[in-house]
């Protein structure tokens, strides 16, 4: 499949990127940085805000698929937030809208949901919770994917990204890590399950502390094989465990975390 992938010069992006390329798609990138060393693929370089730099990336050669991957992957003001997650959503929704090109996968994030607190196993009917301006980005443009699949009849998957890291480094990321091969499964599955429609899937692998449900995943085909417990005698406990176990948003949910946001404004 020939896929446009944005923020292909971010730390998910170069790896969904070479993920894809072993499984044989054809990836073009768009990032705002150059293309990394040993990209040989066809490359744009360019701001998905810009809908008209956007729109000439996507009439330079046919797509098959998007993954949307770019994004500020931390909290930032409202305006900004909304800007990195929804207006670069709706200007790749638009392209594709205008070039019929009829699948999107989405990096949201488990702060979409972030401020429910940490009981039950959150599945994919969940009420957004976020837990940060970063997570009402996510959610916002989740609303437009749904959106543009019932107005265009697109295929839309916003995944919601746990930890994605070459490995677990705290005990919040023995429930919430995605490893970098288990990322590239799930972006596959999400770009080649049959008539998803909109949906939402929850990006951790296998984890046996998991807070959040893979049966959304596993029902388009996304089966993970990684598991943090294998790393769990090898991390160390800190004072702030029990904290970031509060909410399944971890410190994104704290006050120290959002009150220098607050204080800014
Ligand atoms: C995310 O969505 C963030 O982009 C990343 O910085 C991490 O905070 C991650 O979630 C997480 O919850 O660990």
């Amino acid at each position: 499949m020939r896929v446009l992938v944005t923020g292909a010069a971010g730390s998910i992006g170069q790896v969904v990127t070479l993920g894809l390329l072993d499984r044989g798609h054809e990836v073009i990138g768009l990032d705002r940085m150059p293309a990394p060393d040993g990209f040989e693929g066809v490359w744009h370089t360019a701001d998905c805000a810009d809908a008209d730099a956007v729109l000439d990336a996507f009439a330079a050669q046919p797509v098959e698929g998007v993954v949307h991957l770019a994004g500020h992957p931390e909290e930032a003001s409202l305006p900004d937030s909304l800007t990195s997650h929804v207006v670069t959503t709706a200007a790749l929704l638009d392209a594709m809208v205008a070039h019929q090109v009829r699948r999107m996968v989405y990096a949201s994030s488990n702060h979409a949901v972030g401020r429910t607190p940490r009981r039950d196993l959150v599945s994919d009917d969940a009420l957004p919770r976020p837990d940060t301006f970063y997570g009402v980005g996510k959610v916002a443009a989740e609303a437009l994917l749904a959106l543009y699949a019932d107005r265009y009849d697109l295929d839309a998957v916003a995944c919601r990204i746990g930890s994605f890291l070459p490995e677990p480094s705290t005990t919040r990321h023995l429930s919430t890590w995605l490893s970098h091969d288990d990322g590239v499964r799930m972006i596959e599955a999400a770009l080649t399950a049959t008539a998803p429609g909109f949906a939402v899937l929850y990006g951790i692998s296998a984890n046996t502390r998991a807070w959040w449900d893979l049966a959304p995943g596993r029902a388009l085909g996304y089966e993970p094989q990684d598991d943090a417990e294998r790393w769990a005698a090898r991390i160390p406990s800190r004072p702030e465990d029990d904290a970031e176990a509060a909410h399944v948003g971890g410190p994104f949910a704290l006050e120290q975390f959002y009150r220098p946001a607050l204080d800014r404004r």
